[in-house]
């Protein structure tokens, strides 16, 4: 951190300035990270980290260095020569932790708020690193779109978080959503979610869907995740199967938080999909509970020997990781056939997993993050026998739907992964490598919050946005 990097600077003004005594003889325990600023450090630092008698934690000069353990060790030890107060004694490791959090955010505010982004209502043409794009209107008058699955003959499937599915036929939108869907809590984070086609569909027809299924336990409406497949005859979804459902006990408050919702199938046609911990980290812990997991079944529902708990009475024999929070992105490499989540942390901590087999993510033993109302979680962002993300967000992007690029019309983006935003609003590349990430772009941001982005059949990419769904293709 560069704290006073003007040796000129006595540290007899800057004692001055920060009374260490005073502040060191309190406790602060309590209240949220900007009111722990307020009192501690805006004195010198600025009110909105501007620098004042203290550098600036806004421009990119650091002479104690900037990364995240830099900044910690920069709070804990201070620099009492140059009047940066000793913090270690008074803030316990998870405030420090919250602390580089809120640095991290107020640097991305403002990054933001000097940056301009146009907002035409027509088409954006857009440079980025290996290709320029054209991203354009797909398909008008949808409403929270959710999902967009490509099927033979020019058409489409796209979900909106309400609960309706509707097919698209060479670009256009059908007037009436496909008929028989089953009831669908749609209320909070609940809703219908992911529609994906059967590796084989051409040949068989089915249709993976998955919603917030609800339910009434004990007088309670309850939803969670289920999914089923069903296929489309004259508008509607008939011949539909339960590929999974969870026990009714572990069903929570319909509405409410965390649901996951995505499927993919690998190349071997394994059916994965996750589910989130319902605003219940400790059910991520747990392998008897299908909460805050990522699963694995044969496509008929089928619960596969080889699954990492099958052989355990206690657990859920579905489950193929846990210590997920919400995972709304699950994609397999194209070419290591590895599979990969993207899960929403809380504020600060969005993570890319490389998703293993019985393997442990951490959550809510470990994370990034802090509580969303700004008060400290943990400063335990690693711990032995728990898997560290191949890349994470602080501050949080909402990180949701992820997909590989296997098209030809951007062959230098070729199997490269993209990622949407909800909240920063972005669009992402990724390249990845040996469970690695080499390198990532925003491509762009401010057209709206995106729920997922998926290549067509055309070669382009599909990018779902608040009420439409844009198509990006090469420009000049
Ligand atoms: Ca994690």
């Amino acid at each position: 951190m560069k704290f006073f990097p003007s040796p000129s600077l006595s540290a007899a003004i800057a004692l001055a300035l920060c009374p260490i005594a005073a502040v060191q003889a309190q406790d602060f325990r309590t209240g949220t990270v900007a009111e722990r600023y307020t009192q501690l450090c805006a004195n010198c630092h600025g009110a909105n980290m501007e620098g004042g008698q203290a550098p600036s934690m806004l421009d990119d000069i650091w002479v104690y260095g900037g990364d995240d353990e830099s900044l910690a060790r920069s709070i804990r030890n201070g620099y009492p020569d140059k009047g940066m107060p000793v913090w270690s004694a008074s803030l316990p490791e998870k405030e420090i932790r919250a602390m580089v959090i809120y640095i991290r955010e107020t640097r991305a505010k403002y990054a933001l708020s000097q940056t301009t982004f146009e907002a035409p209502a027509g088409p954006v043409t857009a440079k980025s690193k290996l290709h320029n794009f054209k991203l354009e209107t797909w398909v008008d008058g949808v409403t929270e779109p959710w999902s967009l699955a490509f099927l033979p003959g020019n058409r489409a499937l796209v979900t909106e978080k309400r609960g309706q599915l509707f097919l698209i036929e060479n670009g256009r939108l059908a007037a009436k959503p496909i008929a028989g869907l089953p009831v669908v809590d749609n209320n909070g984070q609940a809703g219908l979610f992911d529609v994906v086609p059967h590796p084989d569909y051409a040949r068989n027809g089915w249709l993976y869907l998955s919603y917030s299924d609800p339910q009434e336990n004990d007088g309670r409406k309850v939803s969670l995740t289920r999914i089923i497949r069903g296929k489309l005859k004259d508008g509607a979804l008939v011949e539909q199967q339960t590929i999974f459902q969870g026990p009714i006990q572990y069903y929570r408050n319909a509405g409410g938080v965390h649901f996951g919702g995505r499927i993919a199938f690998d190349r071997a046609g394994y059916l994965y999909f996750t589910i989130g911990e319902r605003g219940d980290g400790t059910n991520a812990q747990d392998i008897a509970r299908p909460t805050g997991k990522v699963h694995r079944l044969f496509d008929d529902g089928r619960i596969p020997d080889d699954n990492p708990f099958a052989k355990d009475p206690k657990a859920d024999r579905t489950i193929w990781s846990y210590g997920h929070r919400n995972p709304q992105g699950l994609a397999v490499d194209p070419v290591s056939g590895q599979l990969f989540d993207a899960e929403h942390g809380p504020r600060g901590g969005d993570e890319i997993n490389l998703v293993r087999p019985g393997r442990n993510y951490g959550w809510p033993v470990i994370t990034y993050g802090m509580n969303y109302d700004g008060t400290a979680m943990t400063d335990i962002t690693a711990k032995e026998g728990m898997e560290q993300p191949v890349t994470y967000y602080v501050p949080s992007i909402a990180i949701c739907g992820i997909n590989f690029y296997t098209g030809s019309l951007f062959p230098k983006w070729k199997n490269h992964l993209f990622a949407a935003s909800l909240a920063a609003q972005e669009l992402r590349r990724l390249e990845i490598k040996d469970g690695k990430l080499v390198t990532q772009e925003v491509l762009f941001k401010n057209l709206g919050r995106i729920r997922h982005v998926i290549g067509g059949p055309d070669g382009a990419l599909y990018v779902l946005l608040p009420t439409r769904v844009a198509r990006m293709t090469p420009a000049e």
